[in-house]
C-alpha cells in the first residue's frame, strides 16, 4: 500500500511538470514567450571547451575544420584526449568582462556551451567527474559565474548543450567515432538519456534558471529519435515553462526548420548555420548562427576574420528578414575571447549606440530587393539601411506609396528633417553628399499609415528591348540571393542548383528575342547547365568561367520567341551544378532578333 502511495505521488510529479508543455499554448502565450528573443535580434555565442587547449593543432600538426572537433578529426581516442582536462586552467576567465563585450555590443543573450560533443561539461555536474570542478584544475563554475555576471548587465544567460558525446561510454554507438572502439562496450543509449543528459538539463535549468533559451545540437545521430525530441521538449518546458528551445531537439532538425505548429518537437526557432536564408522563412522565428572566422571552437592558426562591415550587414540583412543574429567568439584556454574577436565587437558596439533603435524589437523588410541595402520596420517607421550611399544625393525608395511624414538620419538630430518627394512610383529622399557612416547609414521614414509598396512593374522598352535586372528579380529557393555590395550587382550565392530566378515583365511588341545573359563565375565554378524559359520555349547554355565574382561577361545563347501581348514570365532554371555554385547572375536582356 505504502509503495503504491509513493507511485502515485510520483506519477502526479511527473504529470504535474508536464502540464504546461502538454497542454497546447495559445497564439498569444507563445507571443509572450518568444518577445524578448524576438526583440533582442543580437546575440553571442561562445564554444568553450578543452578543444581550446590544442587550439586546432595535434601532435604538430595542423587539423582542418572546427577547432571543437579536433577529437574526431584527429582520431584521438578518449583515453589521450580526456588528458586534456588536466591542463584546463584558464586563469585568465572574467565572467563580467566577458559579459561587457557582449553588452557593449549591443548583444542581449548570450549562449554558451555548457557541453560540447567532446563530453566535458563547464560546470558541477552531479552526474559527471568529466567536468570543471572535479577533472580541471581550475575548480570555478564557469557557468555560475556567467550567471551571475548576466544577472547583473541584465543579459540573458543561454545554453548550448550537444546530444551527441563522444566521452559518455553509454553514448559511444557504434557509428562514432570510428578510433574509439575500444571504449564501446554495451553502450546504452537510452540510459545515457535517462542517467545522464536528462539530469544534466535538470541541473542547468534549477542551478542557472531562468534560463533564456536551451539551445540542443548533435541531434543528428540516429539513435535520437523523434519521441526522444518530443520528450525533451516536454522534459524542459516542464521544468521552466516560458523557455525557449530551438529546433534542433528533434532528430535531424538542424538548419531551416523551426517550429510552425504549436507544441511540436521541433522546438520554438529555427537555426541556420552559417547562411542567411535569402527570403527570412516566413511564418517561422529563427537564428542565424555564425562564426567570425572559420571555426567555433579557438584555433590559434585560423585568421581569416571577416571584416566589420561584413559582420553589420550580417546583423542588418538577418534583422530586415526577421531574424535573429547569434555571432560566435572561441575563447582561449587561458579565457581570453580573441583580440580580433574583441575588436570587430567594439566596432559592431559603436556602430549599434548610434543605431539600434533600426535593429532591436523591429520586423522585416516591406521590399522585395532594395538596390543600396536593407530595410527594418516598426509600427510607421521605415528604417532605411543605405550601404551604398548614392552618388548624385538622392535616395531612391521604390514603390513606396505613402505620405511620409518626416525623414531624418538616424545619426542626426531628429528635428533636421530631409526634404522628401513622392513621385509616382517612388519616394526621394536628399540626402547629404557623403555617407555620415560608410558601412550603413540609416535613413528614418516616418510614414503615414501601414507601408503600401508596389512592385515595380518591367515594361518593354521603345525600342522593343526587354532588360531583366537582377534587382528586380524573384528568387525562389534557399540559397541564392541578390547582392548589391563591393562591386556585385548580381544574383549570387547560388549554390542550391533546386533554386531559380524568375522576372515578370509586360510585353507589349511580340516577336523573336535574342537572349542575352550577363553573370560572373570564379576559377573552378564553371560548367553549370541552365535554362531560360518563357512563354513554353527554352534555350540552354553553359557557364563559362570569367575569372572572378564580380568580372560579368555577357553572352547571346540563341531565340526565344514570345507570342503574346501584356504579363509574361521568364524564368532561368538550373540543370546541372558540377562545381558549388551555378554563376552570379547580373541579367537576362531580350533583344529584338534583326531578320
Ligand atoms: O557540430 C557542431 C559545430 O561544432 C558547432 O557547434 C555548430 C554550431 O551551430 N553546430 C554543430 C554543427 O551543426
Amino acid at each position: 500500500m505504502k509503495n503504491l502511495i509513493i507511485k502515485l505521488f510520483v506519477l502526479i510529479i511527473i504529470i504535474l511538470n508536464c502540464l504546461p508543455a502538454l497542454s497546447s499554448e495559445t497564439k498569444q502565450q507563445r507571443d509572450e514567450r518568444m518577445q524578448w528573443w524576438r526583440e533582442a535580434r543580437f546575440g553571442m555565442f561562445i564554444h568553450w571547451g578543452l578543444y581550446s587547449i590544442p587550439a586546432g593543432e595535434w601532435k604538430e600538426k595542423q587539423i582542418g575544420g572546427g577547432g571543437e572537433w579536433i577529437m574526431e578529426s584527429a582520431r584521438i581516442p578518449v583515453a589521450e584526449y580526456e588528458q586534456l582536462s588536466g591542463q584546463f586552467n584558464p586563469v585568465k576567465f572574467d565572467a563580467d568582462q566577458w559579459v561587457r563585450i557582449a553588452k557593449d555590443a549591443g548583444m542581449k543573450y548570450i549562449v554558451i556551451t555548457s557541453k560540447h560533443h567532446e563530453g566535458f561539461c563547464l560546470w558541477d555536474s552531479k552526474v559527471s567527474r568529466y567536468d570543471i570542478t572535479d577533472a580541471a584544475p581550475f575548480k570555478r563554475d564557469i557557468l555560475k559565474e556567467l550567471s551571475d555576471a548576466c544577472r547583473k548587465h541584465k543579459i540573458k544567460l543561454c545554453f548550448y548543450h550537444s546530444i551527441m558525446d563522444w566521452h559518455h561510454p553509454d553514448a559511444q554507438a557504434p557509428h562514432y567515432p570510428t578510433y574509439n572502439t575500444s571504449q564501446k562496450k554495451n553502450p546504452d543509449f537510452s540510459r545515457y538519456v535517462e542517467n545522464y543528459l536528462k539530469p544534466q538539463i535538470r541541473e542547468l535549468i534549477t542551478n542557472y534558471s531562468p534560463l533564456g533559451v536551451l539551445w540542443f545540437d548533435g541531434e543528428w545521430i540516429p539513435e535520437w529519435t523523434e519521441e526522444y525530441g518530443r520528450d525533451m521538449y516536454r522534459f524542459v518546458r516542464g521544468l521552466q515553462p516560458d523557455i525557449i528551445i530551438n529546433n534542433r531537439v528533434g532528430n535531424g532538425r538542424m538548419g531551416l526548420e523551426g517550429m510552425t505548429e504549436e507544441g511540436s518537437f521541433a522546438g520554438d526557432f529555427g537555426t541556420p548555420e552559417q547562411q542567411i536564408p535569402p527570403r527570412g522563412l516566413p511564418g517561422v522565428d529563427w537564428e542565424s548562427c555564425m562564426t567570425m572566422n572559420d571555426t567555433w571552437g579557438y584555433k590559434s592558426f585560423d585568421n581569416n576574420w571577416k571584416s566589420t562591415q561584413q559582420l553589420i550587414h550580417n546583423l542588418v540583412d538577418i534583422a530586415s528578414k526577421g531574424g535573429n543574429y547569434l555571432l560566435n567568439v572561441g575563447p582561449t584556454s587561458e579565457g581570453l575571447i580573441p583580440q580580433p574577436s574583441v575588436e570587430q565587437l567594439k566596432e559592431i558596439g559603436k556602430w549599434m549606440k548610434v543605431n539600434s533603435e533600426s535593429i532591436y524589437a523591429t520586423g522585416p523588410s516591406v521590399f522585395k530587393n532594395l538596390a543600396w541595402g536593407r530595410c527594418t520596420t516598426k509600427p510607421g517607421t521605415l528604417y532605411l539601411h543605405v550601404f551604398n550611399w548614392p552618388q548624385d544625393g538622392k535616395l531612391q525608395v521604390p514603390g513606396l506609396k505613402n505620405t511620409v511624414k518626416k525623414a531624418y538620419l538616424l545619426s542626426d538630430n531628429r528635428e533636421k528633417k530631409l526634404a522628401v518627394k513622392n513621385l509616382e512610383d517612388s519616394v526621394v529622399i536628399n540626402v547629404p553628399a557623403e555617407a555620415p557612416d560608410k558601412i550603413d547609414t540609416v535613413v528614418v521614414l516616418q510614414i503615414k499609415g501601414e507601408p503600401q509598396v508596389v512592385s515595380p512593374v518591367i515594361t518593354q522598352k521603345a525600342d522593343g528591348v526587354i532588360e531583366l535586372l537582377a534587382k528586380d528579380a524573384e528568387i525562389v529557393g534557399l540559397t541564392a540571393r541578390y547582392e548589391f555590395v563591393d562591386g556585385k550587382d548580381d544574383i549570387g550565392y547560388w549554390t542550391n542548383p533546386a533554386d531559380f530566378v524568375r522576372w515578370s515583365f509586360k510585353v507589349n511588341k511580340t516577336g523573336p528575342f535574342d537572349a542575352l545573359i550577363t553573370y560572373a563565375s570564379d576559377k573552378g565554378t564553371g560548367g553549370s547547365e541552365y535554362i531560360i524559359e518563357t512563354d513554353g520555349q527554352q534555350v540552354t547554355g553553359t557557364v563559362k568561367e570569367t575569372g572572378s565574382w564580380t568580372t560579368y561577361e555577357t553572352e547571346n545563347i540563341g531565340e526565344l520567341s514570345i507570342s503574346k501581348t501584356g504579363v509574361c514570365v521568364l524564368d532561368v532554371k538550373v540543370k546541372k551544378m558540377p562545381s558549388w555554385a551555378v554563376m552570379s547572375l547580373q541579367s537576362v536582356k531580350l533583344v529584338p532578333s534583326e531578320k
